[in-house]
């Protein structure tokens, strides 16, 4: 493959093959570049002085990298979601201000001096802790992703949203700062618990909804945090401020926001959470329950239909992120053809474990229509499933936890849509 450097170069090819845009028809008719030729306005006055903008936000031509909600999801926006727009992002850590939320009664708003943090239940001192005693423990830094366990839980029957913000942007991955949860525990002692083998904490949060969740105490000693900081700065209102629970690999319903509470308890609570919801009804009508990693998965973000091929034909990079709540992503394929024949894709960074892994394949399109799939292996050598191999041990009635290969199909003008191939 051999890449033109030259931008006229490329956007010639562009024309040659049928392929329109603005800037490039003024440069096919050879005559010189204005933009290049004429003093343009950003360079004849100056710009804005620092402290214009003392907290930044992204730059008005990126205004449409928001998230977004789909209205007719839910009954109210109280109690709701709205989607990350990946179609639009690369590397893999997700700013704050676009990383999908979901509240069941709403963001609240908690300072930091009316923060209290609760551990009761089988421990031998029950205590409370303010925010700066929590400042006081040693801290730890960890980038993890955060899935929703109802992301792509749509698209179940068949191809539905037509964008990858919504069929899979259900996902945050964000760098924490927080202290293990083993190191709180510790502090109030577990000695009251006794044997910790079938010992639980229930979580819970300080919003009317309270959100209450078991987790079996192997986990929470393992690699939870309680964190205050996320990609550097204190976590947003909606994403938890001041303090919430991170629970790596594990369903997105387990992250306590406005955490308030840590019980130890001898049986699991079986609250609202983790019954009539976060449970998966099977064909027979039984439900699974206790589903809490969230399975190695993977989406291509570019192209698809919220991002079609627009450049025209000749070098293309395809590109998109795979995760598993089992640890690291060990490889990513990418078929063009539906799922029959298959490319090793390349993996920007390896070795996160729990967290977003960003994959690309350079290659090369010539307008040639394709059926555009990825699918992730992880370190346990577990494969993405098909939809139908889903399908076949899951039914139809589950809404969560749905991890099956996804399907674009690129058409000959390079846009991009949601289709199912099972
Ligand atoms: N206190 C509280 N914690 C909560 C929730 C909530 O409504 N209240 N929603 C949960 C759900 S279902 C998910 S998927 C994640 C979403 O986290 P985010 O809003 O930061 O993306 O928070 C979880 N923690
Ligand atoms: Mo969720």
């Amino acid at each position: 493959m051999k890449i033109e450097l030259s931008r006229r170069a490329l956007l010639r090819s562009g024309i040659a093959t049928g392929m329109t845009a603005a800037a490039g028809s003024a440069l096919a008719e050879d005559g010189p570049d204005p933009l290049i030729t004429e003093l343009q306005d950003w360079a004849s006055y100056t710009g804005d002085p620092v402290d214009a903008t003392p907290y930044g936000l992204p730059i008005r031509f990126e205004a449409d990298v928001i998230r977004r909600n789909v209205p007719w999801l839910t009954a109210d926006p109280l109690s709701s979601i709205n989607f990350t727009p990946i179609h639009a992002l690369d590397g893999t850590i997700t700013p704050q201000g676009c990383a999908f939320e979901r509240h069941h009664s709403g963001a609240i708003e908690l300072a930091k001096e009316n923060y209290r943090l609760m551990v009761n239940g089988l421990v031998d001192r029950p205590l409370v802790f303010t925010y700066e005693d929590l400042e006081r423990f040693p801290r730890e830094n960890h980038v993890y992703f955060c899935e929703c366990a109802a992301n792509t839980g749509m698209e179940w029957a068949g191809a539905q949203l037509n964008g990858v913000q919504f069929t899979h942007g259900m996902i945050h991955n964000m760098e924490y700062t927080g202290i293990p949860l083993r190191t709180i525990l510790n502090e109030a002692g577990l000695g009251a618990a006794g044997d910790l083998a079938d010992k639980w904490v229930f979580v819970e949060g300080a919003d009317a909804s309270s959100n209450g969740r078991s987790i079996p105490m192997e986990k929470a000693l393992d690699d939870v945090l309680v964190a205050f900081k996320a990609n550097g700065e204190a976590l947003r209102k909606e994403h938890g401020y001041p303090v919430r629970l991170v629970v790596p690999g594990w369903e997105g319903n387990m992250w306590i926001k406005w955490l308030r509470r840590i019980q130890v308890t001898d049986a699991a609570v079986e609250s609202r959470e983790e019954t009539s919801k976060y449970t998966d009804v099977l064909a027979d009508g039984t439900a699974r329950k206790w589903t809490w990693v969230m399975d190695a998965k993977s989406v291509i973000t570019a192209p698809s239909p919220q991002q079609p091929i627009t450049h025209g034909h000749g070098p293309l990079v395809i590109t998109g992120l795979a995760w598993s709540g089992h640890g690291q992503i060990t490889r990513v394929d990418v078929s063009k053809d539906g799922g029959m024949t298959w490319e090793t894709a390349r993996l920007g960074r390896q070795g996160d474990k729990k967290a977003l892994t960003r994959f690309y394949l350079d290659t090369e399109w010539n307008g040639e229509p394709w059926l555009l799939q990825s699918r992730a292996m992880d370190e346990t050598g577990y494969v993405q499933p098909t939809k139908d191999a889903l399908r076949e041990v899951r039914g139809e009635n589950s809404v969560y936890h749905n991890n099956c290969i996804q399907t674009w199909a690129v058409g000959p003008d390079g846009k991009a849509e949601n289709v199912e191939v099972s």
